[in-house]
């Protein structure tokens, strides 16, 4: 099977259950209700945070069970609501996400807080029905991996990346800051997405610490590329990425170095990593 008939039959099967669990939400007051689908299935992503968690776990040998697939749908409502919230006017201020009008652009900023909050509880409304559901023999696995992902989703995780990013003055060196914002605001979720996925997995310590350290790459590579992609599209609008302090140049040297150290990473873990690491290669010379 080529590489991207396996994404995109991954990125489907999540789709698919995805789509099923947001039946469940027609109770939902309007227009909390259709803020909520907007941005989690009405005009979807890549979906690539449940696709590493789904692959990294599938590697170690999980089976494709429900408590697996409510952990891959709470680590997108976590994605969706940070994106919401990222184009906020407090925030990023950005009209459109995906091509198309931001949330809050359509159902008001009112509603579009809302709907990141609503989002963003009820990924731990679906890591707790994993662990419920889960045989006892997982229970364990999967409390661990909720416990990971709400500390990189946090207030020393994605949080924290968001804070820096955002505060206008700081004491921290332009390249330690840069340093910090990519690996929290963007390298903290894949790597929560790809080491909750090897912990379910049932994957060995020594695998787990690898899988944290290519996680920290990928996480890099995927925000160097989005700078790179906002930088030739002309859209970059002058902040302070990448690109911007060390030039295109060095900026694509960084990618190369850093999707090595991944592919280094991934394959010293026991197990097939061809999917995932033809997954990082398509990362560093994505498009979109
Ligand atoms: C509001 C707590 C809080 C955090 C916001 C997501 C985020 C942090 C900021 C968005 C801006 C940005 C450049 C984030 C880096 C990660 C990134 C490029 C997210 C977009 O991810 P994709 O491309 O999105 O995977 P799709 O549309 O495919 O789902």
């Amino acid at each position: 099977m080529t590489f991207e008939k396996e994404y995109y039959e991954k990125k489907e099967r999540f789709e698919n259950y995805l789509n099923s669990l947001v039946g469940g939400f027609r109770d939902i007051p309007e227009p909390l209700y259709s803020a909520i689908t907007y941005s989690l299935v009405g005009n979807g992503g890549k979906r690539l945070r449940p696709i590493l968690f789904l692959a990294a776990a599938q590697l170690f040998g999980a089976k494709e069970t429900e408590s697996l697939l409510k952990t891959a749908c709470a680590i997108e409502c976590l994605h969706t609501y940070s994106l919401i919230h990222d184009d906020l006017p407090c925030m990023d201020n950005s009209d459109t996400r995906r091509g198309k009008p931001s949330n809050h652009k359509v159902y008001g900023e009112d509603v579009a807080v809302l709907a990141g909050d609503a989002l963003l509880n009820m990924a731990y409304e679906l890591l707790l029905d994993a662990v419920t559901l889960c045989e006892n023999t997982s229970k364990h696995n999967y409390i661990r991996a909720a416990k990971l992902i709400s500390e990189l989703a946090g207030s020393r995780g994605l949080i924290a990346g968001q804070v820096v990013d955002t505060a206008v003055d700081t004491e921290k060196h332009v390249s330690a800051r840069l340093n910090y914002i990519y690996q929290h605001k963007t390298a903290d979720l894949i790597t929560a997405s790809l080491l909750s996925g090897a912990v379910v997995g049932g994957a060995s310590e020594a695998d787990i610490g690898k899988i944290r350290e290519a996680g920290d790459n990928i996480g890099y590579v995927f925000q160097i590329m989005d700078d790179l992609i906002d930088f030739e599209s002309g859209e970059d609008e002058g902040k302070n990425t990448f690109v911007h302090i060390y030039g295109v140049k060095e900026a694509k040297r960084a990618v190369s170095d850093r999707t090595a150290m991944a592919m280094t990473q991934l394959s010293a873990l026991n197990g097939d990593t061809s999917f995932l690491r033809l997954l990082v290669k398509n990362l560093s010379i994505r498009k979109n």
